[in-house]
């Protein structure tokens, strides 16, 4: 096994003049630029004092600079830390100081400025790698070993609250990325003459990982959107062989009269929320597609598949992907394999708790059908899905009792067909209710846009059990 990067150059040095991705309707980067353009950046972050091992922060929207920095980062062997483009001061501040970055790259200025002031030692750059706002670091080696990684080496740290608490990084090895994307090209017969129709965002383990990732590990072209657009997915089908989304996509989708461009298609894949059995039949009826529908999670990877040959059971996740294990727990579901992350960056009392034995706790319950199918039925942890994006209801509670006029507070999910979940507070008032675009505005400094509530219920009081703690299924 070798590490992805080191896979990609040698596949890239083979075939330098493949088509590697387009991003809209630009044109086509070859195998040969993203090589030489990657390797450049990871020598120019190299020479701002970048070693191996370096924690980086990357947070860009979708673009072609954006994806060679990334690459960039791996390639030197310094572990990428990917952070949404819309976080606000206070999210982004939390990750650039629990990470202890050396370098951050960073598309927008205002956000550049909020990283060099949460973290002094950080070097602050822009997506041409030029510092911006010079702190930390130090010239370093001008000419280094690029794609020299080992296996066992950290690669990637993902930020997500695991089944409690603050958000945590997930170390990811070289090991488990080049397990988890390995597997889902075999499993999906992904070949050089697959193109991937690649919306999703570059800051989580779907698009990131799976997307971008798997594309350049089947040496596949990805065509690229900044965003995800419905008409424009549509318009682009008939120029691509899959794509992947979540189940918010395919309701727009689904809802579009043009949706029947997606019979075309090899193969489209749902994941990072549940997807509706009625959603599974109606894209089924209309456009021929029997969406293939998949689990994972950030500390693990994909790891659930429903087959490319055979049953695509709808309501199913499918069947484990080769070298994973599963188990259930009194109904939660247990994960382990070669793509199961190595632990939470800094933090052993909360990895010594996410493990048994090797055994990851997904959190998540689920069933296991005696042919082997997974369903999964809900979750043990208090998350809510919206739009495939994970809302975690203690920090909406946290910015929310903060308004005055809020005595108390809780979170929860309601059910929503566009969304999936739609983030909902139950509020207890003194005095006049704050609306719904109140409390947006309100939160607008401390929550990105989507974990902000699209409902609010007002009520005299909280379910409580005998602890004192909210009943928050009661609420639902
Ligand atoms: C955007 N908004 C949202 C969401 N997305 N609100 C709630 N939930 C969301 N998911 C906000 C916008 O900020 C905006 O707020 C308002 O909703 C309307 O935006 P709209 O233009 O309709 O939304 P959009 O920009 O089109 O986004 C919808 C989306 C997006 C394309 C479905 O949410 C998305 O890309 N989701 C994918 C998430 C994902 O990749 N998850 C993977 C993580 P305002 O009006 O205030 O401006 S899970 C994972 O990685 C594991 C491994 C796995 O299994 O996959
Ligand atoms: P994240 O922590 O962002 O990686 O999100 C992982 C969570 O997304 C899992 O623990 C599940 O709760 C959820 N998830 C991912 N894929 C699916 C799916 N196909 N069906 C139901 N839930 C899913």
């Amino acid at each position: 096994m070798m590490t992805l990067p080191a896979r990609w150059a040698a596949q890239w040095a083979r075939s330098p003049s493949a088509p590697a991705m387009r991003f809209g309707d630009g044109p086509w980067v070859s195998t040969a630029e993203l090589n030489q353009r990657s390797a450049t950046a990871g020598m120019a972050l190299s020479g701002l004092g970048v070693a191996a091992g370096d924690r980086v922060l990357w947070s860009a929207t979708t673009s072609l600079p954006a994806v060679v920095a990334a690459l960039g980062v791996l390639r030197l062997g310094a572990v990428l830390v990917p952070v949404n483009p819309g976080y606000t001061r206070a999210e982004v501040a939390y990750v650039a100081t629990d990470a202890r970055a050396a370098c951050a790259i960073v598309e927008g200025a205002e956000a550049r400025g909020w990283v060099a002031e949460a973290a002094p030692a950080t070097q602050v750059l822009d997506l041409s790698l030029e510092p911006r706002v010079r702190t930390g670091g130090g010239p370093g080696d001008p000419s280094p070993l690029l794609d020299g990684a080992a296996l066992g080496d950290p690669a990637l740290i993902v930020y997500t609250s695991g089944t409690t608490g603050r958000p945590k990084g997930a170390v990811l090895t070289h090991a488990n990325m080049a397990a988890g994307v390995e597997c889902l090209v075999a499993a999906w017969g992904w070949g050089h003459d697959d193109r991937l129709l690649l919306a999703l965002p570059l800051f989580h383990v779907h698009g990131l990982c799976a997307g971008l990732f798997g594309s350049l590990t089947a040496g596949a072209p990805a065509v690229v959107h900044e965003r995800f657009s419905p008409g424009r997915v549509l318009a682009a089908a008939g120029d691509v062989s899959m794509f992947f989304g979540v189940p918010t996509m395919y309701h727009r989708l689904a809802a579009d009269p043009g949706c029947g461009e997606l019979r075309s298609l090899r193969l489209c894949v749902s994941g990072s929320a549940p997807l509706p059995i009625a959603l599974f039949e109606a894209l089924a009826a209309r456009t021929g597609q029997r969406v293939l529908e998949r689990y994972g999670m950030s500390e693990t990877l994909l790891t659930i598949s429903n087959p490319l040959e055979g049953e695509r059971r709808p309501g199913s996740v499918g069947l484990p992907l080769p070298g994973v294990e599963l188990e259930l727990d009194g109904g939660e579901l247990w994960v382990r394999g070669p793509s199961v992350f190595a632990g939470y960056f800094e933090r052993p009392e909360a990895t010594a708790e996410a493990f048994t034995e090797g055994w990851f706790h997904t959190g998540d319950l689920a069933a296991i059908a005696p042919d082997g199918y997974v369903t999964i039925l809900g979750r043990a942890k208090d998350l809510i899905i919206s739009g495939g994006f994970n809302v975690y209801p203690a920090e909406v509670e946290d910015a929310l009792v903060r308004h005055p006029a809020i005595r108390e507070v809780s979170v929860a999910g309601s059910p929503s067909e566009e969304w999936g979940e739609a983030v909902t507070a139950w509020i207890v008032t003194d005095g006049p209710a704050p609306s719904v675009e109140e409390l947006g505005v309100f939160c607008a400094g401390s929550l990105a846009a989507y974990k902000r509530p699209r409902l609010v219920r007002v009520v005299d009081s909280l379910p409580r059990n005998a602890m004192g703690k909210v009943l928050r299924h009661e609420l639902r």
